[in-house]
């Protein structure tokens, strides 16, 4: 047989109409004496009230906005026969937190309670054992407080456990590695430290300033962007023999030419065809340009420098051919002003008058993209009847994979191989 009771707000002192602020238990809820059962919460202090008999929750007569006052009716709950035997009808003790500089209410001392059924734990989360002070710090707190394990006489939560708490989750969070942002973060093992001179006789000499910047560069476009590199050839035996008759015309009034004012000339309308490849990242947006500024990397005895040649698309070859050898004298002799080196929307490398096939050149930050040309060679090539010499020039296309996918990076070297192949597309 069951007994129901209905459970009324014990003497709350001087405290009259007080708002409730959430209520800890639901319907169905097992509850132990002392429970806390509410919140209430006046202008002078927080106070949790706690169940004066141990049962199972079976109606909310209250709910959060509410005012209470002593003797209101709470909640009913049922009560096994044992259980409601030995129920005093008496409140326990309610201990309001007081608020700084309020005097507790005088409250009615504990009586002593047979052992409550267990708790169910939806019950036990929203009645965690702790006063109703420490409940309003752990809110402020953002602090789930039934997850704080308690100390106290029948694992009341005490200031202290909260602190222990809140000082753990510090420290985890202090030990935890650092998230890694999107695209970012590497976690490297140190440099190796060797005693080369353990092995052998060395000598130091330390890094040229441009060394030491362009390292930095590089070593950050190489960790940052996500490399891939197109291999392909173009047919040049054309635009070679019409460059060598250009320098004979010109051997005595112009610039001599050289494979790369052309590539760079075929670059700009590669750029203007393909407009993902004159773009540079910022945060999640592409700035797209409408200028064609190309770069070259120029070896010179203090490093590697990237002069830029501005407004490609407006320049005819020879104009090209005649700023490049300025700039590349100027890199020689270590004269490039900044701005000579700013402003590049794309680049290239050529290793062409040294030797090579491929190679995997690196972006030129924040630029997309960068052409690697090595040395032209004459190569068979089948005609479709038989095999005939033709030159062919490697070209390596590296690309950010951020920003282009590689059958767009196959098309723009295509397109390239096409405009170096035929010189008349690069008027259309
Ligand atoms: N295939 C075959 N021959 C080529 C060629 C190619 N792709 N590119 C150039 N050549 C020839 C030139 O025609 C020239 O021959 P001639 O003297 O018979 O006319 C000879 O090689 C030397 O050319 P060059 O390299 O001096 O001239 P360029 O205009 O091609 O390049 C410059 C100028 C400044 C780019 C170059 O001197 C240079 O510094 N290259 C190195 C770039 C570099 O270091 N890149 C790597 C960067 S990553 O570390």
């Amino acid at each position: 047989m069951t007994t129901t009771k209905t459970l009324l707000v014990p003497d709350i002192g001087d405290f009259k109409n007080v708002p409730v602020i959430e209520i800890l238990v639901r319907p169905g809820d097992a509850i132990s004496i002392e429970d806390a059962l509410l919140t209430l919460e006046s202008d002078k202090a927080t106070i949790d009230v706690p169940s004066a008999a141990a049962g199972i929750v079976r109606q909310i007569m209250v709910k959060p906005g509410d005012t209470v006052s002593a003797g209101t009716p709470m909640m009913v709950i049922e009560m096994a026969d044992e259980v409601a035997a030995a129920t005093v009808t008496a409140a326990p003790a309610v201990v309001p937190a007081a608020a700084p500089g309020v005097v507790a209410p005088a409250v009615a001392p504990p009586v002593p309670l047979p052992a409550a059924p267990t708790a169910s734990p939806a019950a036990a989360q929203r009645a965690a054992h702790a006063g109703p002070s420490l409940r309003k710090f752990a809110r402020e707190l953002g602090i789930d407080i039934t997850l704080v394990p308690g100390s106290g006489p029948k694992g009341r939560i005490q200031r202290e456990d909260l602190i222990a708490y809140v000082k753990g989750l510090t420290a985890d969070a202090a030990r935890a590695p650092a998230p890694a942002a999107p695209g970012t973060g590497l976690q490297l093992l140190p440099w190796p430290q060797v005693d080369f001179a353990r092995f052998g006789p060395v000598r130091s000499e330390p890094l040229s300033r441009i060394r030491k910047i362009a390292g930095a560069n590089l070593s950050r476009n190489w960790a940052m962007i996500p490399h891939v590199t197109n291999q392909d050839e173009a047919d040049v035996t054309e635009l070679e023999a019409f460059r060598l008759q250009l320098n004979r015309e010109n051997e005595k009034s112009g610039p001599k030419v050289s494979l790369l004012a052309f590539l760079i000339k075929a670059s700009a309308l590669a750029l203007k065809k393909f407009p993902t490849f004159n773009a540079s990242l910022d945060g999640d947006t592409l700035v797209m340009k409408d200028y064609f500024n190309i770069g070259f990397a120029a070896d010179t005895p203090h490093g590697l420098v990237v002069p830029v040649i501005r407004g490609v698309d407006r320049k005819g070859i020879l104009d090209i051919a005649g700023e490049m050898a300025q700039l590349a004298q100027l890199a020689r002799d270590g004269a490039l002003k900044p701005e000579q080196m700013q402003g590049g929307c794309f680049s290239i490398s050529s290793l062409g008058g040294i030797g090579g096939t491929f190679f995997t050149p690196i972006i030129n930050a924040p630029e997309v993209a960068i052409l690697g040309v090595c040395k032209a060679a004459m190569k068979p090539v089948w005609d479709g009847g038989v095999f005939v010499p033709r030159l062919i020039l490697p070209l390596s296309l590296s690309w950010d994979h951020r920003v282009v996918d590689g059958a767009e990076a196959a098309r723009f070297n295509a397109f390239l191989g096409q405009l170096l192949s035929d010189m008349r597309r690069l008027l259309l």
